[in-house]
């Protein structure tokens, strides 16, 4: 199965009306260059998401949001529910970011409550899980991941486009990134139990890299089998370097 590559840019809490003109040079490098060979995500705030779907949609640029509520609709003050997010132009949501997991103590079952209500909305979740560094460093990452994926993605998961994402937590900002064996080990690991789990259609299931993932470091991790793309924090913030990670594919 060759999968065509994701690069999807969370923007996280950045990124106000100004920064469409920083998604309008994107949209140019990708219009002007070589036909892009991945398909590109930009997931805004939401107060610029329905802008960023309009704009986007001109160069081939995807919309998502970074999270969303697993209702979809009713007294959840401050919430977005997935379809809100597709209403506006979003294909993709991102559920379960490790900022998410830990600064709103979201467990495996509400990402995947989270990941339901995406796929019932139409959109395409994309789920993170990822160890900490106290995880890796007593060995346990392996195990931490293959718990995550069994309880943030949903069992009819096969039947729908979800992507994972890996993001080891220690990585996340840092600077630091995995060794490219690092990446490849979990990458397979992460394949292995999708297609224990979902058969043939685990194959076909999206495994992205994400944790400082910038310029320099593109070409090689995006090489890495099992690796269908990535998802880009910092880096995707400014066009130039978002676009040279796109062009890394
Ligand atoms: C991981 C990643 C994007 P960064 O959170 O989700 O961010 O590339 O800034 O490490």
């Amino acid at each position: 199965t060759t999968l065509t590559p994701l690069i999807a840019g969370n923007w996280k809490m950045n990124g106000v009306r100004a920064s469409l003109d920083e998604l309008q040079s994107l949209a140019e490098m990708l219009t002007t260059g070589e036909a892009p060979r991945a398909v590109v995500v930009i997931c805004p705030p939401a107060t610029i998401l329905a802008a960023v779907a309009r704009q986007g949609a001109t160069s081939g640029i995807l919309a998502g949001g970074q999270d969303c509520h697993p209702a979809a609709s009713g007294a959840h003050t401050g919430d977005i529910a997935a379809g809100m997010l597709a209403d506006a132009g979003a294909q993709y949501v991102i559920v379960g970011h490790s900022e998410r997991r830990a600064a709103y103590a979201e467990t495996d079952a509400t990402v995947r409550a989270k990941a339901e209500a995406a796929i019932g909305a139409g959109l395409k979740p994309i789920i993170c899980v990822g160890e900490t560094e106290a995880e890796r460093d007593s060995g346990k990452a392996e195990t931490v991941v293959a718990t995550q994926l069994a309880g943030s993605i949903p069992d009819h998961a096969g039947q729908h486009e979800v992507i994972v994402a890996y993001e080891p937590v220690w990585a996340i900002g840092t600077g630091r990134t995995p060794t490219s064996e690092e990446i490849a080990q979990m990458h397979n690991r992460i394949r292995t139990i999708l297609v224990d789990r979902f058969a043939d259609k685990g194959l076909a299931i999206r495994i992205l890299y994400g944790g400082s993932l910038k310029p320099q470091n593109a070409r090689e991790i995006l090489a890495i089998e099992n690796v269908n793309g990535g998802l880009v924090g910092g880096a995707s913030l400014l066009a130039k370097d978002f676009y040279t990670i796109i062009s890394a594919v």
